[in-house]
């Protein structure tokens, strides 16, 4: 079934029901179809075609759905930017999407580099409203691509992973289904829309379901409590990180919330059992984990009925194969290490003009995740790391590389290597290990060029100097054999 047939169960078939609350205000499905036929019609005055790309920078806020709908019905592909990008990470997604334009809010603009084509938000909403709310809908194949998602690459430069209506078909499909969401459900939605935790897995189950769900602009765990009082959610869906915020409610206050919430899923990043357990406790609730990447969606999840194992993400989803391979490639036997291999139509059909990476990741139609793990005799599975040195912050990724290539630029540095350290909120946190010239090296200077170029979770939060990096006979810097870091 294509993509728009899938989100017309809602738009056209509840039209009259409500469909989202964001910033006090309430709209209905109908109102969101017509608001984004609207937004199609001024998108193609502008120009666009299908196949164009067209970027958006922009925290949560209901034009992101506005947009989505839009390019959905045109076969425009969307390029979503993380909020927290600066000058280095902006510069090399927008040369490389060549987007027709990014849409971004007034305050945000000003982080775009020069001569990139910006639409502010607001002034796009008033102009569409000019326009005819009847759809004409293009739509797409299953194969046409809807986003350009860009990830992390070990290389460094990050690579844009090529998702299509299929691929956002068959990866909510599945989850409505595995998790049993409803038109009932009151789905809390505070994780950013720029990655796909938010965008295809809350979207396209809310979309699917036709539940309703109360938009938040991001996730503040100061206010938390006060959604969840207001709100009473049955659905919430979260990183670790807000799981851990979350142990924060007091326990009456915890229970009452737990009640009323008939599912919490965690994915991104590995959630502690311990937060698991404490959580089940305080709230009442067990967390169901999950696992999946951009290039894949959702690949595994712990079951809706059965057991939700801590420390384990489940079992392959039923469209998902999944094997276990050793470093040639073959199937390792239960209980054995190795890097996961993923096949399904969830799988994204390739990067961005990355010829090269494309056919480094893909093998006879099996993605290489790069994470390893292990299969227990019951078929749940353990994540165990990743093949690269990966740090993930609060559910975003960071790879050492990219902030060592730019610390190894700094007037005085020698030699630098970027680890994660243990934080009890975000999970980890990077912390640089620097050789310097004590009299060129200037820590202050050098963290804020970082801070001018790179996304604020990927600061370092601290430099510490050592004499050597440990390296290996051949030169490979060992990055376990350096000293702890004390806060
Ligand atoms: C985070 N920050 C933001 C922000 N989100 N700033 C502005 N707008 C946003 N939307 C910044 C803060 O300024 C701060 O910067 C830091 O992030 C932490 O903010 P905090 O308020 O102290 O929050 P905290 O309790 O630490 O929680 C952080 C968090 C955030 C959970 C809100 O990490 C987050 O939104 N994570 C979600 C990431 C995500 O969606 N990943 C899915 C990837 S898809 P400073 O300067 O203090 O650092 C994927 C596939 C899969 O992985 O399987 O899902
Ligand atoms: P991203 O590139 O942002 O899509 O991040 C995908 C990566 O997040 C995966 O390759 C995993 O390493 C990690 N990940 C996602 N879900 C989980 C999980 N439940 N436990 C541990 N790691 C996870």
């Amino acid at each position: 079934m294509s993509l728009l047939s899938l989100i017309d169960r809602s738009l056209l078939g509840r039209a009259a029901r409500t469909a989202l609350e964001f910033g006090g205000a309430a709209f209905s499905f109908g109102d969101l179809e017509a608001r984004s036929n609207r937004v199609a019609h001024l998108l193609r005055a502008r120009g666009l075609k299908h196949g164009d790309r067209l970027a958006f920078f922009l925290q949560n806020r209901v034009e992101v759905i506005d947009l989505w709908l839009a390019a959905v019905k045109l076969g425009v592909v969307l390029v979503p930017v993380n909020v927290l990008y600066r000058e280095r990470e902006l510069r090399h997604i927008l040369t490389d999407a060549e987007p027709v334009a990014v849409v971004t809010s007034r305050d945000m603009a000003t982080y775009l580099p020069a001569g990139v084509p910006v639409w502010d938000v607001d002034s796009l909403a008033t102009e569409a409203a000019t326009h005819a709310s009847d759809r004409q809908a293009v739509g797409g194949a299953a194969d046409t691509p809807l986003a350009l998602i860009y990830t992390s690459g070990t290389t460094g430069a990050s690579k844009g992973a090529v998702l299509t209506h299929g691929n956002f078909a068959a990866n909510g499909q599945s989850l409505v289904n595995a998790w049993r969401i409803t038109e009932a459900d009151r789905y809390l939605a505070t994780l950013p829309l720029f990655h796909v935790h938010g965008l295809a897995n809350g979207v396209h189950c809310w979309l699917f379901s036709g539940c309703h769900m109360r938009l938040t602009e991001r996730f503040e765990y100061l206010q938390a409590p006060l959604w969840f009082e207001s709100y009473q959610p049955t659905l919430f869906f979260g990183v670790p990180a807000m799981f851990v915020r979350l142990l924060e409610i007091p326990e009456p206050l915890a229970r009452s919330f737990g009640a009323r919430l008939r599912l919490a899923v965690s994915g991104s990043a590995p959630l502690p059992a311990e937060v698991h357990e404490k959580f089940r406790q305080r709230f009442g609730s067990v967390i169901l984990e999950r696992y999946g990447m951009t290039e894949t969606l959702m690949n595994v999840s712990n079951p809706f009925d059965g057991e939700r194992r801590p420390g384990t993400v489940g079992l392959p989803l039923p469209h998902v194969e999944v094997k276990i391979c050793d470093e040639a490639g073959a199937p390792v036997p239960d209980g054995t290490s190795g890097e996961l291999w993923v096949k399904g139509p969830n799988v994204c059909s390739g990067y961005w003009r990355r010829p090269d990476a494309t056919s480094a990741a893909w093998r006879d139609g099996w993605f290489r995740t790069g994470d390893v793990g292990v299969r227990a005799t019951d078929g749940y599975i353990t994540l165990q790391g990743r093949r690269s040195d990966l740090i993930i912050s609060g559910g975003f990724n960071i790879y050492p590389r990219e902030i060592e290539e730019l610390i190894l630029e700094q007037p005085g540095v020698h030699e630098a290597a970027v680890v994660g350290a243990p934080d009890p909120v975000r999970g980890e946190v990077p912390v640089a290990y620097v050789v310097v010239e004590e009299a060129i090296f200037d820590e202050a200077a050098a963290a804020a060029r970082l801070r001018s170029q790179l996304a604020s979770f990927k600061q370092p939060r601290a430099f510490v100097r050592i004499d050597a990096l440990p390296r290996t006979a051949l030169g490979k810097v060992q990055k376990r054999l350096l000293p702890p870091w004390k806060r």
